[in-house]
């Protein structure tokens, strides 16, 4: 009897579950969000829509980052509205001023009517009138997308001002659509966006909540696991796109739902081109393997990068780069100042950013076949935003500071040589302004990476 609950208790879980098989910040922090950008639509409306379905062309599904953020919801064909609270505005008699009444905050999901036919290929959905749609998404409203026009409607025949203030994703063709249709229902030509709703997103997802570190932590574990499983497979006569496999099966058996991007594993001339992706050559003795992979959990991306020599030992040579490069990336960590550091600098002139000093520490150490200095190898820039995209937006002449979350992935690449070498590590910044290393355990010094490999 104890084994027959104990059976019907597993089941239960696992059908609970399996409405969210993503780990979810708290309902409430999505709410939270959603709060503070209402507040900075200077009293417009916001319409955000999901990402489609794909139907049939056999690619999973990945929700629109921005709708991600604001909602937490993963199913398509859903639309968000945010309402800021604007104060009431009385008429002025004898001018064409029309009043506005007072507006409370009011945020609106609208789902789509349920498709049985798509449900059969792509499973079950939740509409409006699913019972406690309204507690399990953490919206304050849950209403059919039928409705929508109708709402919107009405919102902006009570305050025509809002025309004009209307925050959707830029090339979007369902706000596209809707504002065409909106438009017509309110005897307009059109009603036309005045804002892209992208730009204080991005700054609201620049700065990471503490359960948002905690998912990115999560990718980064099995990150660090899926690198250690490629490190210890790699061998002279070993396919890269075999180590690649290796790499992305240990970061799904460790809870992500899937890589973060395409897994560059490229070996010897491959390791100096910086995005090779067809990982389609076996690895030789005397190469070094740039091994460029790290996967998403719960949508939160990781990104990491180390390189190996694949017979297990560096050459004088490719350990005199390898420690340059490392060198870099610890002047650039050590340099970081919160508020103050910026990540890049395309002409590598400004002292205040992180690019600028692993470049001078490239420049001042080592030599090319000809007697140059390393920094011109350096093709790249330092780093980027990490989250819910791997690269997430950012307006790069701006300082990093308390809460952002980036990489330091200092490279240096000399085709003649056929060295390719980069290290690339996520790092965020903690509540006192401190760096904090999420890829850490992952072996960094060159004879620890050949102990490694050894395991
Ligand atoms: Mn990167």
């Amino acid at each position: 009897m104890k084994a027959v609950l104990r059976t019907v208790t597993i089941v239960l879980v696992i059908a609970s579950s399996a409405c969210f098989a993503l780990d979810s910040v708290p309902k409430a922090e999505y709410r939270q969000r959603r709060v503070a950008l209402a507040a900075k639509l200077n009293g417009g409306v916001a319409i955000l829509f999901a990402a489609e379905e794909p139907v049939l062309d056999f690619m999973p599904y990945r929700q629109d980052e921005d709708f991600y953020y604001l909602s937490g919801w993963n199913e398509p064909g859903a639309a968000i509205a945010l309402i800021p609270a604007v104060a009431a505005v009385a008429e002025t008699p004898g001018t064409a001023l029309g009043g506005r009444a007072e507006q409370a905050y009011r945020e609106i999901l609208f789902l789509p009517s349920r498709n049985p036919r798509t449900e059969k290929y792509t499973g079950p959905k939740m509409d409006a009138a699913t019972s406690g749609a309204a507690a399990t998404t953490g919206f304050d409203e849950v209403l059919p997308m039928t409705e929508m026009p109708a709402v919107l409607n009405k919102l902006i025949s009570g305050d025509r001002t809002r025309l004009r203030n209307i925050w959707t994703e830029k090339g979007s063709a369902q706000a596209t659509a809707a504002l065409g249709f909106l438009g017509a229902t309110l005897g307009t030509s059109s009603a036309e966006p005045s804002g892209d709703v992208a730009q204080p997103l991005t700054l609201l997802r620049a700065i990471k909540s503490p359960a948002e570190i905690e998912l990115i932590r999560k990718a980064s574990d099995a990150s660090i696991a899926a690198q250690l499983a490629g490190m210890r497979a790699i061998k002279p006569g070993v396919g890269e796109r075999t180590v690649a496999g290796i790499e992305i099966a240990k970061m799904m058996e460790d809870g992500c739902e899937r890589p973060s991007y395409a897994p560059i594993v490229g070996s010897g001339p491959n390791s100096t081109t910086l995005h090779y992706s067809d990982n389609s050559r076996v690895m030789q003795s005397g190469d070094t393997v740039v091994i460029d992979a790290a996967g998403e959990y719960s949508m939160y991306a990781s990104d990491i990068t180390r390189t190996m020599p694949v017979n297990g030992h560096f050459t004088p040579r490719q350990r005199e780069i390898y420690e340059i490069v490392l060198g870099a990336q610890r002047a650039a960590a050590a340099a970081f100042v919160a508020g103050k550091s910026k990540i890049n600098d395309p002409q590598r002139k400004q002292a205040d950013s992180l690019d600028q000093v692993a470049f001078a520490y490239v420049n001042a150490h080592g030599k090319d076949l000809h007697g140059q200095p390393l920094g011109q190898y350096m093709v790249h820039g330092l780093g980027h935003l990490v989250g819910i995209d791997v690269h997430d937006p950012w307006d790069y002449s701006k300082p990093l500071d308390k809460g952002m979350v980036f990489t330091i992935e200092p490279g240096i690449y000399i085709p003649e040589e056929k060295i390719g070498i980069r290290i690339e590590d996520v790092f965020y910044v903690d509540a006192d302004g401190k760096l904090v290393d999420l890829i850490a355990q992952l072996p960094h010094e060159a004879p620890d990476i050949e102990a490694a490999m050894r395991q």
